[in-house]
């Protein structure tokens, strides 16, 4: 398409994915009209993936929450309200729950897809003002696991791993991801560097024969949950055939004898029959990684979505821990971050035991140092840590917590156990609903509803996978009242009495105040400043205006622990939350598709997004679907304890037996039966309370009008109407 002379071409960054790649926005006056990569963005050299090339439909007015809304009485109507209605309405009910039951009867549920703008200043109003440390944000689901590892083992949070490490790698080992669809750059990036490379080889470990997988010298199609057997015999497989680097152990780590002993316990044939895949392949995977000068794991979700998660990252970590490979380049750990600034939250202290620069609610130095920095008393911040997203719901739903602001996130789609969410939103005395769109399904259960702005009409900062800072700006005004999601925290807090320390200008001083609380700490962004964001991205840590940003980290092998030693870790197998019995005898695993991005607000509104995966689906493998009945194309229902999702069978036999996988972008809003959350269990990590996503025991038969099951079938993937129980059925007035 040529481009008009009055088109005119800015740059951005993508508010999809943790890849964080730069994009060029062409605008024509005050419209986008069309998107490609930033050559100049270091993330991406100017590619983009299917998702933000079709971001254009997203932007605008259209499906978007325009007004605040305020419904007073259960069961009563959402009304339009204005803004300074709406906050007085909200900041009063926040007092009185506040007034009876105590600060931590008060939770804010939080996104990876806020700015760390955001972030940061809700975190000030919950952890600071109103004295509770329960702000979790999804990302709780998302990398946990990996917080709580790198933290375990180095002292600290933060990839140790750039981008650029991908063209100098000789070894791939890509473990629970499916990069090819959720990280389609990095993905690319890696088929490059394997063409060009005539000695780099891809490992990909994954119960499914993905895309990624077809990429893959070795593909390792283990049981899922089975991730610690198959590296604790990779480990023990280095140490037997002599590929550890005694120096590097030696003199940089600690906890070694104890990380050897439980590896050593796990010969390739234990290993083989707990992952159900031949020992060779064991044997073949430790010899490549062993031979490998320039190793690079890369991980996500089928990684951290465990209730072994933190144990599975660990037992990555320590394959390059024992043969030195980390801290060099080409080499090391890498936790793929899934939402564009999960890394910013981590930051800016977006968990619920966390601070600002990494710090933590449990050390007095850390409550000291940022209390000051707020201008508040230290016995303000509380030394608990706050509820994590699991048990937040599960409070309110048990009436410990009374009232709960959500802001970008759809948890009544994404959370496991959808029962649980609606029931807790049901019982809750107040639900704010911060989002960008309406209906949503979470947005169904608000007593407040306030209208965000989204990308691109909002202004700050995002951290990508590679501790890579960039700053969106903002290119077109909010959407009808709409406001950006830090400037709605500031005011309640101002409508909560706290007006001084809220009364920022801009973005960038919000920024400004936040980087101040980064000095000496391992995120210290001091050097970096808007205008020199505007320049181009900048990795951290950064702490003067000269300083060029750190591509890798721990290059003088002085990691943040102790002695500066970093820690090797026994990594243990532990029985995943539920076993699979004669009742509900297959493994159901969840995931994503190429084209969707989660609850499908926005990519649900692109028809070219669509046509993949137009309906939920189940894959199954062709011998379950045998003895289960089921036909390829055929409606199946399936069934855990605590639910029931019905979809359309994909027979195939790219999955591993016993396993079937369902995408979760569907929530209940479109039929009852789509969501495959309605299965899900709660059960979660003991380190990192991130749940268990990837694994809960089913049945599934197949659906059939004959049987009677035309309800079931109505109300899910064949029919489109919803059914609507009472309270749940409401549309707003068209001028929302
Ligand atoms: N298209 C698209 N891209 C996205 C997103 C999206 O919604 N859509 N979301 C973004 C976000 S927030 C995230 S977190 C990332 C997620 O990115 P990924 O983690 O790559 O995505 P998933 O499909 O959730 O899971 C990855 C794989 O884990 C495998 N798996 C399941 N159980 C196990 C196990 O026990 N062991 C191993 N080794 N593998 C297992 C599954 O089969 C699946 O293929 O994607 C990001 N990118
Ligand atoms: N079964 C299963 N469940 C999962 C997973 C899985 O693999 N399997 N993965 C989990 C993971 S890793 C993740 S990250 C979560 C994601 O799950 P969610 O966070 O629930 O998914 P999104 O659809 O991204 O929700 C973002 C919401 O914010 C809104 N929004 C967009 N931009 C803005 C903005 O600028 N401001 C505000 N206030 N709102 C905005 C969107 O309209 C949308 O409603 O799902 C988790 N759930
Ligand atoms: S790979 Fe991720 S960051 Fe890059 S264009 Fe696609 S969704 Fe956006
Ligand atoms: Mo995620």
């Amino acid at each position: 398409m040529s481009m008009r002379e009055d088109t005119q071409w800015r740059r951005s960054y993508c508010p999809y994915c943790g890849v964080g790649c730069g994009l060029s926005v062409a605008m024509r006056g005050a419209e986008v009209v069309k998107i490609k990569g930033d050559a100049r963005h270091p993330a991406n050299f100017g590619e983009i993936c299917a998702k933000a090339a079709h971001l254009v439909p997203t932007v605008g007015a259209s499906g978007r929450l325009l007004h605040p809304h305020i419904r007073e009485r259960r069961g009563g109507a959402l009304r339009r309200a204005s803004w300074p209605r709406a906050l007085a309405y909200a900041a009063a009910r926040l007092r009185e729950v506040i007034a009876a039951y105590g600060p931590d009867a008060v939770a804010f549920y939080g996104s990876g897809q806020l700015l760390t703008e955001d972030y940061y200043v809700f975190n000030k109003l919950a952890k600071g003002f109103l004295g509770t440390n329960n702000f979790d944000s999804n990302s709780r689901l998302c990398m946990a696991s990996a917080v709580a590892a790198y933290t375990a083992a180095f002292g600290a949070d933060g990839p140790p791993v750039a981008y650029e490490d991908i063209e100098q790698a000789d070894l791939f080992l890509i473990a629970g991801s499916n990069t090819a669809w959720c990280h389609p750059i990095i993905s690319r990036r890696i088929e490059k560097r394997r063409q060009a490379a005539a000695d780099a080889r891809i490992i990909v470990i994954d119960p499914r024969r993905t895309e990624t997988a077809d990429l893959a010298d070795l593909h390792l199609p283990i049981a899922p949950g089975s991730d610690i057997a198959l590296l604790n015999a990779m480990l023990a497989m280095l140490i037997r055939e002599g590929r550890v680097d005694e120096r590097f152990i030696a003199e940089h780590t600690s906890g070694w004898e104890e990380a050897r002993a439980a590896a050593l316990q796990w010969t390739p044939d234990r290993a083989a029959r707990v992952c159900a895949v031949p020992p060779e392949s064991i044997i073949e995977a430790a010899r490549m990684f062993g031979r490998s000068r320039r190793p690079l794991s890369l991980w996500s979700m089928g990684v951290n979505q465990s209730s072994s998660g933190t144990a599975k990252a660990l037992a990555i970590i320590n394959l390059h821990l024992a043969t030195g490979t980390i801290g060099k380049p080409g080499c090391g750990p890498l936790a793929l971050t899934g939402q564009p600034n999960a890394m910013g939250g981590r930051e800016a202290g977006g968990l619920a035991h966390l601070l600002p620069g990494y710090r933590r609610v449990d050390n007095p130095h850390h409550r000291a140092e940022t209390a000051r920095h707020w201008g508040v008393p230290p016995e303000r911040i509380s030394p608990r840590p706050g509820l994590t997203a699991v048990e937040m719901f599960e409070a309110v739903a048990e009436g410990r917590v009374k009232a709960l602001w959500i802001i970008a996130t759809n948890p009544a789609v994404s959370m496991p156990e959808i029962d649980l969410v609606e029931r807790a939103l049901r019982y809750a005395q107040l639900v704010i609903v911060q989002d960008s769109y309406h209906p949503t399904d979470t947005g169904m259960f608000a007593d407040v509803l306030l209208p965000a702005a989204q990308w691109p009409e909002k202004e700050g900062v995002m951290t990508n996978s590679e501790r890579l800072l960039s700053l969106v700006p903002r290119l077109i005004e909010p959407a009808g009242e709409a406001l950006q999601d830090w400037e709605i925290a500031a005011l309640m807090a101002r409508h909560l009495g706290f007006s001084t320390a809220f009364g920022y200008a801009d973005s960038e001083a919000v920024f400004e105040e936040y980087k101040a609380l980064t000095a000496d700490t391992p995120v210290d962004i001091g050097g970096v400043s808007y205008a020199r964001l505007r320049k181009g991205p900048l990795q951290w840590p950064c702490p003067a205006p000269e300083h060029p940003g750190t591509p890798r980290l721990y290059v003088d092998f002085n990691f943040k622990r102790a002695g500066g030693r970093a820690r090797f870790h026994a990594a243990e197998l532990r029985p995943t939350g539920e076993i699979p019995d004669n009742l509900f005898p297959l493994v159901l695993t969840t995931g994503r598709v190429r084209n969707q991005w989660h609850t499908m607000t926005r990519t649900g509104r692109v028809p070219a997004l669509m046509k993949a995966a137009p309906e939920p689906y189940l894959e199954m493998h062709p011998a379950d679907a045998a003895q289960a009945g089921v036909a390829d194309g055929g409606f199946v229902e399936v069934r855990s304890r605590r639910g029931i999702f019905v979809a359309q069978a994909r027979v195939t036999g790219e999955i591993a037996r016993g396993v079937c996988f369902a995408p979760f972008h569907w929530g209940r809003g479109g039929g009852q039966f789509k969501a495959a959350n309605n299965l899900t269990a709660r059960s979660r990590d003991p380190i990192s309370h991130q749940p268990e996503l990837k694994f809960c025991a089913v049945n599934v038969t197949p659906v059939s009008r004959a049987r009677g099951d035309a309800d079931v079938i109505a109300d899910s993937a064949v029919g489109r109407e919803r059914r609507p129980p009472e309270d749940f059925s409401e549309q707003l007035a068209e001028d929302c």
